[in-house]
């Protein structure tokens, strides 16, 4: 399925932009930097305009997530939007009662650990989340018209980022009810009951496949799946449990491209085919890395716990890496920081293509000069 012409990568708006680029393996006039969590609770602006407003009410009012979306852009000049919802959303859509609960996360009304829970959900068609999506396509769509004509010095438009929660992170929060630090009920579904993991895995699937394909179709110009919590498996229960819903998920996106005149050509040359580009997340996953990469992405997103040259090993040849500062380096002394910013794009050299992000998202009590410094660090120390 060809993007429309209106897409932002089919217009020519983003599709050179430095993050498309680098998620195809170029390198541009400078390192891309955007931040997971660069919206939120560190930025001030944030604060003030949430007060009074539930979380996922927030997503789901176009008006609201646009701007909240477009803070840090504007703030930062970072690279990147990435679109303000949450992995929860498409299940709040279809009616599964859940709600985000300040300082814990999603909770939902009852934990699906077992085949008659999973039954009850997956009763539910995922197809109904495409009725349900209106506000998720106009705040996708009001955010791309905003970046489409705003210049962050980077001599193209901003391109917003589509997401979604992998299956295993989603199905983790669906088992236990809520969040949880070793995803146990998970865990042990999986090998308790392979049959009722397997529905859930494929219902969950479709339904955050459907989500992400939605942020594609209304004008994201790259899609990110979190497997936030993949790194409490290990390898062959990822292979064997969960890469084949991850994969399932992204076929939703897999066949989107768009078409690009050719670089080399004249005017008669035929265009070029691309797929959206694709980046695979996960927390503490170095020895999953690999086989993330496998499941058909074309960027892999490292978190804190392992250096990018270490990263560019295991994933092979020719793989685009995303990351990958510790967080916690963002409240360290600026030489400290400076150095470790620095050290993280020596390393990033090891693989074709580097976007620079944090290892995993920005902490609400980071000092949001610092962030914006650390953009400009980027953009300079690259160039
Ligand atoms: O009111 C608030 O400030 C609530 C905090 C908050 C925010 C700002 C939550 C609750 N979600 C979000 C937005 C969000 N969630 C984004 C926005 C875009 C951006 O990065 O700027 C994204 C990409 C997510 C995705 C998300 N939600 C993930 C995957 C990314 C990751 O951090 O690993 C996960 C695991 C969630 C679940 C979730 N939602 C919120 C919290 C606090 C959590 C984690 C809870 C836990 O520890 O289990």
């Amino acid at each position: 399925v060809i993007l429309s012409p209106q897409h932002p990568l089919s217009a020519g708006l983003t599709s050179d932009s430095r993050l498309v680029r680098a998620y195809r393996g170029e390198r541009a006039d400078a390192t891309p930097v955007w931040f997971m969590r660069q919206a939120g609770r560190s930025l001030p602006e944030y604060r003030d305009l949430r007060v009074g407003t539930r979380m996922l009410d927030a997503c789901l009012d176009p008006a609201m997530a646009s701007e909240i979306t477009l803070q840090p852009v504007r703030r930062h000049r970072v690279d990147a939007g990435i679109f303000f919802s949450d992995i929860v959303v498409p299940l709040k859509l279809v009616g599964v009662d859940v709600e985000i609960q300040p300082g814990r996360g999603p909770v939902f009304g009852r934990a699906y650990a077992d085949a008659a829970g999973v039954a009850e959900l997956t009763a539910i068609d995922p197809a109904r989340l495409d009725e349900a999506s209106a506000p998720i396509t106009e705040a996708v769509a009001r955010t791309v018209a905003e970046l489409n004509t705003t210049d962050n010095g980077s001599g193209t438009p901003t391109p917003l980022i589509g997401f979604a929660g992998a299956p295993f992170t989603l199905a983790a929060y669906l088992t236990e009810g809520g969040p949880s630090k070793d995803h146990l009920a998970a865990r042990t579904l999986m090998h308790a009951d392979p049959g009722a993991w397997r529905a859930l895995m494929d219902w969950t699937a479709e339904l955050t496949g459907r989500f992400l394909r939605t942020q594609v179709l209304a004008g994201a110009s790259a899609a990110q799946l979190f497997d936030s919590w993949a790194g409490a498996i290990s390898l062959a229960d990822y292979e064997t449990h969960v890469a084949p819903a991850s994969a399932a998920a992204l076929a939703h996106v897999h066949d989107l491209a768009y078409e690009t005149a050719d670089a080399s050509g004249g005017a008669d040359a035929a265009p070029t085919t691309r797929s959206v580009p694709v980046v695979h997340f996960g927390v503490g996953t170095g020895e999953l890395l690999g086989a993330m990469h496998g499941i058909g992405v074309d960027t892999v997103g490292v978190d804190y716990r392992i250096p990018l040259d270490v990263a560019a090993a295991r994933v092979g040849e020719g793989v685009p890496l995303q990351g990958n500062l510790d967080p916690a380096l963002l409240a360290a002394p600026w030489p400290v920081l400076e150095a470790a910013v620095r050290d993280v794009l020596r390393r990033g050299q090891a693989a074709p293509a580097h976007v620079f992000n944090l290892g995993h998202g920005v902490p609400p009590e980071t000092d949001p000069t610092v962030l914006t410094r650390v953009v400009e660090l980027v953009h300079g120390a690259s160039a």
